[in-house]
C-alpha cells in the first residue's frame, strides 16, 4: 500500500513538472491559434450553434468536409438550453428519433408525445459535431458576409461583446459554402438583404408568423434551401426569411432541418468539385 501511494505521488509530481503559469497560457494559445488558423479556410462555415447548426455541422464533418461553426455566445446549444419557460425539457417528434438515438439522447414518453432533457440534447449534439471534426469558435460573431462575383465566399467574423463596444475591425474567413443557422435573427440573410443582394417576394424579410406547431415543424424542413449562391438557411432562420410560423419548445423540425441542409450543402460541394475536376 505504501509503495503504491509513493508511486502515485511520483506520477503526480512528474505530470506537474512542465507546469507553470506561462506554460498554461502557451498551451492554450498554441491550441486555440492552431484551430483558428485551420478555420481560415474551410469547406463550410455555419453561423450559429443552435440545434439546426450543430446537427448540420455533425453531418457535414462526418461526410469528411472541413466545417467551422461560429457561435456568438459563450456556450453552444442556442435555444435548447432554455427548454420551455426555463424548464429544461423539450418535445421531440418521432421523425427525429433515429438522429437523436445516434447521438445517445434519451426520450421519455409523456401523454402521447416524447420529451428529452434539454441539457442532454445540447451536450450530445455538441459532442457529435466536435468529435466528427468540427472546429467550434465561441464568442465569435458572424458579423457580415463576403461576396465575390455573385457568390458567397466567406464570413466576416469578430469577437462578440468587444466588437459591440469598441471600433474593432473583424477578420474574414474563407469558405466554399455558408449556412445561416442564426435562428430567429437570420443574421447573414439580413446582411445580404440590407445590401440589396437578396430579393424577397414582399420586398422586406417578413419574420416569423404566429405560433402553429404542426405547420411550423413542416415549414422549417420543407423550405431549407440555398437562398443565394453559396448561402443556405436552416432552422428558425427559414421561418424568419419566408414568414413561416413559430412553433415553441418542439425540436424535431430543427434537427431535421439541420440534416436536410447538410445533405444539400454536401451535394452542392460535390458537384462543384466535379465541375472543377472536369474543367
Ligand atoms: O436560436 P437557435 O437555437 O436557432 P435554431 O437552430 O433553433 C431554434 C430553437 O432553438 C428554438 C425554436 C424551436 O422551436 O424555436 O428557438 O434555428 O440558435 C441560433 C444560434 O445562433 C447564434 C445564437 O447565439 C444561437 O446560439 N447566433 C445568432 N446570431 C449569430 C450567432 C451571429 N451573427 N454569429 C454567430 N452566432
Amino acid at each position: 500500500m505504501g509503495d503504491r501511494s509513493q508511486e502515485e505521488a511520483f506520477v503526480h509530481a512528474s505530470s506537474l513538472m512542465g507546469l507553470s503559469e506561462s506554460a498554461v497560457s502557451q498551451a492554450i494559445l498554441d491550441n486555440y491559434y492552431d484551430k483558428f488558423r485551420r478555420a481560415l479556410r474551410s469547406d463550410v462555415i455555419i453561423a450559429g450553434a443552435g440545434p439546426s447548426g450543430l446537427v448540420a455541422a455533425w453531418r457535414l464533418a462526418q461526410h469528411g468536409l472541413r466545417v467551422v461553426v461560429l457561435e456568438k455566445r459563450l456556450s453552444p446549444g442556442g435555444g435548447i438550453w432554455g427548454g420551455s419557460m426555463g424548464m429544461n425539457d423539450v418535445v421531440v417528434e418521432e421523425e427525429a428519433f433515429s438522429v437523436l438515438a445516434e447521438a445517445g439522447v434519451r426520450q421519455y414518453h409523456r401523454g402521447g408525445l416524447f420529451v428529452s432533457d434539454a441539457a442532454e440534447l445540447a451536450c450530445a449534439l455538441c459532442i457529435k459535431a466536435l468529435h466528427a471534426g468540427t472546429i467550434l469558435l465561441t464568442l465569435m460573431t458572424a458579423e457580415d458576409i463576403c461576396v465575390h462575383e455573385g457568390r458567397v465566399t466567406g464570413v466576416v467574423a469578430n469577437r462578440s461583446i468587444l466588437s459591440e463596444r469598441l471600433p474593432v475591425d473583424p477578420l474574414a474567413l474563407r469558405t466554399r459554402a455558408v449556412i445561416d443557422a442564426t435562428g430567429h435573427e437570420a443574421s447573414l440573410v439580413r446582411h445580404l438583404h440590407r445590401r440589396g443582394l437578396l430579393e424577397v417576394p414582399e420586398g422586406a424579410i417578413p419574420g416569423e408568423g404566429v405560433m402553429d406547431v404542426i405547420e411550423g415543424e413542416r415549414f422549417v424542413v420543407d423550405r431549407v434551401s440555398e437562398v443565394f449562391p453559396g448561402l443556405w438557411v436552416t432552422g428558425m432562420g427559414v421561418c424568419a426569411l419566408f414568414g413561416g410560423p413559430r412553433m415553441g419548445p418542439i425540436f424535431g423540425g430543427m434537427v431535421l432541418s439541420g440534416v436536410k441542409v447538410a445533405e444539400q450543402v454536401a451535394l452542392a460541394l460535390e458537384d462543384k468539385s466535379q465541375e472543377a475536376g472536369d474543367g
